[in-house]
């Protein structure tokens, strides 16, 4: 698999966590519902470099190592505390043989500033990346050209 030794491919991404408060009603375990994702930054599909994604979860969760294979790269659930979740992004073999790991605290609870929690505004904290593969082989580079 040939190396283009000029070029550099660029992909721009963003992960993050967006999480709803399910009210007064709900129970006190699962007093939240939140999504953890990665996804392309300009609604490119993340899956013509990434191969899986793994979320590690704090071990409070049932099976906290959670694989997903396909996009979207996404994952739900549901519960009361916030903590540190470990995104590892696995490439496609012609990608990039390394794997690359992210770090982002879930975010359940709103700032004070932004008023008291409701259930209709959700909490969204976002990091834009962009994963920069220098000397991409032949075959990433035709593949990214023709999306
Ligand atoms: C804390 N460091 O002590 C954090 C840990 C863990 C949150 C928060 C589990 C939900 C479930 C859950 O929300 N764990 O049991 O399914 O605040």
């Amino acid at each position: 698999n040939k190396k283009l030794k000029d070029v550099e491919i660029s992909f721009p991404i963003v992960y993050g966590t967006i999480s709803f408060w399910l009210g007064k009603k709900a129970s006190e375990y699962h007093s939240h519902r939140w999504t953890v994702y990665v996804r392309s930054a300009n609604n490119e599909d993340l899956s013509v470099i990434v191969k899986r994604v793994v979320f590690q979860l704090h071990p409070s969760f049932q099976n906290p190592t959670r694989v997903v294979e396909q996009p979207p790269f996404e994952l739900s659930e549901s519960g009361w505390g916030e903590f540190e979740i470990a995104i590892t992004l696995y490439f496609h073999s012609d990608v990039c043989e390394k794997r690359l790991d992210l770090f982002h605290q879930l975010k359940l609870y709103p700032e004070e500033e932004a008023g008291p929690q409701s259930t209709k505004k959700p909490v969204v904290v976002e990091t834009y990346d962009e994963i920069v593969f220098p000397e991409p082989t032949e075959a990433f580079f035709q593949r990214v050209q023709n999306h």
